[in-house]
């Protein structure tokens, strides 16, 4: 099993994860000594992270141990936040939400999922069940305050949201990068593992790394070449590279591309007026520059385009992340080794699942939010639009949120509306391993178990990854007596929500979820198990005595691409397998999957797809703008030893000096009158704050830039250490009008703003 026998003394055991923190998924070993954990360490044999690990990995031990950390869950008497018994938590979830219910209708309740849930594997198996016993459309995510552009265009263009190409970075010989920085974030949308020591691998074997970014970021300083574009064009700059590569006869595409693509000349002609030189004002890169880069992808042995928040965050999110496939496709690089290749996960995905080549595609629209008339997109309404859900009366007002694992009141814009629209909820309740700004609004708060003291799979995550990798983690130490696993709280929850009552066992709910999962499996003719017998399958899922998300996922592997198919597979993987190999199973390289991997009506690649060519007259539209050199404009930062707005609680994190400035160029600075001393007053349409002033050369002149995240000095909060190190948060100055039409994403780069010096420290 997962212990190391060797050097494991009989108190002392070191047992190996994976780790939940960010996207890159590293393997840890940890020591646990009578336990407790002593040590964490990268786990050298890991299959994927070979040992790699970043400053937080180690931190999931003080995590573990953290004092503010919740145990029992809260409830709220009279303004104050007391602990309580899980049966006094559930009866008064189940007044304050049945009553709301009862008067207001489902859609009266809204949800809002949080960013760790997409590295936990009770989430990912449950909050699904969540939402279909909630039963409401009011729901956002912090999908839109991040990366559903990629998964609109990637949906539309090749028939399913899991479908996001990544660049194969192990093979690639150039790599053109936007809005990223894998040095601080270790990577999204591409899981690597040690992304940076891949990058400096690519070109140690001769490759380049261009990287596109207002400012000079850690990744920019190692590239080899930077352009400092001016933020929210993006979509401009691809177009011209497009452009370019169209204008030059598109004689890399051969037919193995060809064959699969519909709608090619229309998306030519429709970029024909983004020409490099039509462009280059607004960028901020000139003519030539960008037609080299274009060429230079295109005649690269091998080339990838890869955006991530920079692109995504943007008014154009989803034309800028479809832009940057149409590239990799005219440069002949995608699905071809050494371009952006499609993963094939091992838990299976929205494109292993159903018949291949072929599906029932993707849109966006199949509703509207009740006041601004969002379109859905996934399922969800733009985060942006959570405040005035809450404030307008009317049929389908928000009166009661339930939040998972999400910070909104930190992580989405114009956070004091946000605040002061959840003041007025009639209930909440947070599933939250703390109390901070957005749990503080909350009637009850239900803590799960810490990081270690659960199972792992990257069910999400492996779908992006740049190898074929299943990794399988036990939890690191038992539950405490009477504490609930996170599924447990979930499917509790989902019974309390759907009447069942307080005493629903959550193996209830947990059967109910497996059995419709086997269900549509054993109709899906692409399947593995199609005809076969339901009750067998589920019989033989639960001889491990395995329950909850373990059984799910045991499931979906068997089932998946690599599974054993209950028998009909010898030698598939099934989780025993896993279990057996605690520093995880390669599949070995991504390999091309067109057209099996398509999902889209036609059984091509819509290259052209309407409405994002239709987004192109938008686009073309701010070519108008008269480029304002006066006007500031705000982006974020992201640091290596922070995650968004929730690991500030842990010491050695934080520690030394302020991370949480205004990064400003030398020549704004004088402009302006602000010294290395100063403090500066920040302004936008919705907000204003103050923040000590950085200057520094590595930024564009003309854009500032401040972490997000920080800003932890609510009232009723009780996260000791961040609040000694509280910061601004960024996000009292991105607007909530500013979306990205087609997703609904948050524009949070981009933000103008006025800055003016407030006086000495
Ligand atoms: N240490 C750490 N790691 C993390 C996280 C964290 O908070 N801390 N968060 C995790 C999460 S949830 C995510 S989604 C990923 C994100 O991972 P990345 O996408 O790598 O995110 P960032 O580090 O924010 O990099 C975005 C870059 O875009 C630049 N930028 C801003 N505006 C523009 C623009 O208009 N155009 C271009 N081209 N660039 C622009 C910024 O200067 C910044 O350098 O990181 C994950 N990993
Ligand atoms: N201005 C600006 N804003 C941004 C961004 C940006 O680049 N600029 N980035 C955006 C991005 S990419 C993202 S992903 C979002 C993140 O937005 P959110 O997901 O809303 O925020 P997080 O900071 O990730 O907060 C996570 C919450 O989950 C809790 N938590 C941690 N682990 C667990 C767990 O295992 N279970 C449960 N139930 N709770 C847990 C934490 O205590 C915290 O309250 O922020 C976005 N906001
Ligand atoms: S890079 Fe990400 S996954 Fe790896 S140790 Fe750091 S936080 Fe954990
Ligand atoms: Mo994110």
């Amino acid at each position: 099993m997962s212990t190391d026998v060797n050097s494991a003394s009989d108190s002392e055991r070191v047992t190996f994860r994976t780790c939940p923190l960010c996207e890159a998924g590293c393997g840890l070993a940890i020591t646990v000594k009578n336990n407790e954990v002593t040590h964490i360490r990268g786990d050298m044999q890991d299959v994927f992270s070979k040992g790699f690990i970043c400053p937080k990995g180690s931190t999931l031990k003080q995590l573990h141990y953290d004092a503010d950390r919740l145990l029992t869950p809260l409830i709220k008497r009279n303004g104050v936040h007391v602990p309580a018994t899980w049966q006094e938590a559930w009866q008064v979830i189940e007044t304050g939400l049945s009553g709301v219910i009862n008067e207001h209708g489902r859609e009266s309740i809204g949800t809002y999922l949080g960013n760790p849930g997409a590295h936990n594997l009770s989430s990912m198996t449950f909050n699904r069940v969540l939402l279909q016993a909630i039963g409401s459309r009011q729901r956002f995510s912090a999908s839109t305050v991040d990366q559903i552009p990629k998964q609109v265009s990637s949906g539309m263009m090749f028939g399913s949201v899991s479908s996001v190409p990544v660049p194969d970075l192990d093979r690639t010989q150039y790599l053109l990068m936007l809005g990223a920085n894998p040095y601080e974030s270790n990577g999204s949308l591409c899981t690597a593992p040690d992304f940076p020591g891949r990058l400096e691998a690519m070109q140690a074997r001769g490759g380049k790394l261009v990287v596109v970014d207002p400012r000079k970021s850690r990744t920019a300083e190692q590239a080899d070449e930077w352009l400092a574009i001016r933020p929210g064009t993006d979509a401009l700059l691809l177009a011209a590279i497009a452009n370019t590569l169209a204008s030059d006869g598109l004689n890399v595409l051969e037919q193995r591309l060809h064959n699969y693509l519909n709608g090619l000349a229309e998306v030519v002609a429709a970029l024909a007026p983004f020409t490099p030189e039509a462009v280059a004002a607004s960028t901020g890169i000139d003519a030539a520059t960008i037609r080299r880069i274009a060429r230079e992808l295109r005649d690269a042995s091998s080339s990838a385009v890869y955006g991530r928040i920079g692109t995504c965050t943007t008014a154009f999110g989803t034309t800028a992340s479809w832009l940057v496939d149409v590239v990799n496709i005219f440069t002949g690089n995608l699905d071809r080794v050494g371009g952006a290749m499609f993963s094939l996960p091992v838990a299976g995905s929205g494109n292993t699942h159903s018949a291949p080549g072929r599906g029932k595609g993707f849109r966006i629209g199949r509703g509207h939010s009740r006041v601004s008339k969002h379109p859905e997109a996934l399922g969800e309404y733009p985060a942006a639009a959570m405040a005035e859900e809450i404030e307008t009366p009317g049929d389908g007002q928000i009166r009661a949120m339930v939040v998972v694992g999400g910070n909104p009141i930190l992580s989405t814009p114009n956070s004091q509306r946000l605040a002061k629209s959840f003041e007025q909820l009639d209930f909440m309740v947070s599933v939250d391993i703390y109390l901070n700004e957005t749990s503080r609004f909350a009637d009850v708060v239900l803590p799960p178990p810490s990081q270690l003291q659960r199972s792992h799979y990257d069910l999400a995550l492996l779908t992006f990854a740049v190898r074929n990798v299943a990794n399988y983690s036990e939890p690191v130490l038992p539950l405490a007596p009477g504490q609930l696993d996170e599924w447990e709280i979930l499917a509790k929850l989902s019974a309390i929500i759907s009447g069942a009552g307080i005493e629903t066992d959550p193996s209830v709910i947990d059967d109910l979820a497996i059995s419709s999962l086997v269900q549509s499996a054993i109709k899906d003719s692409a399947s593995n198990v199609f005809g076969r017998d339901h009750q067998e399958l589920i019989a033989e899922l639960s001889l491990s005595g395995r329950r909850g998300p373990d059984r799910i996922l045991d499931f979906l592997l068997r089932t998946g691409p690599f599974g054993d198919g209950f028998g009909a597979v010898p030698n598939g993987v099934t989780l025993e397998k896993l279990i057996d190999s605690p520093h995880g199973i390669d599949f070995g390289a991504l390999e091309p999957r067109l057209p099996e991997v398509l999902r889209t009506p036609s059984g091509k690649i819509e290259i052209a797809p309407p409405q994002l060519i239709a987004d192109l007259a938008r686009l073309l539209l701010t070519l108008k703008n008269k480029v304002d050199e006066s006007q500031l404009t705000l982006v974020g930062r992201r640091h290596l030893r922070s995650n968004n707005s929730w690991m500030h609680n842990i010491e050695v994190l934080v520690k030394g000096k302020d991370r949480c400035t205004l990064q400003m160029h030398p020549d704004d600075a004088s402009r302006l009158g602000v010294d290395k001393d100063s403090k500066v007053l920040v302004t936008s349409r919705v907000g204003s704050l103050e923040a000590p002033v950085e200057i520094t050369e590595a930024i564009r002149s003309g854009v500032v830039s401040l972490p997000h995240g920080w800003g932890h000095t609510m009232e009723g909060t009780n996260t000791r250490v961040a609040t000694a190190r509280a910061g601004v948060n960024s996000n009292i100055l991105t607007d909530e009008k500013e979306i990205d039409p087609l997703s609904g994403n948050s524009v949070l780069n981009g933000i103008p703003v006025k800055v003016t010096r407030i006086s000495h420290n």
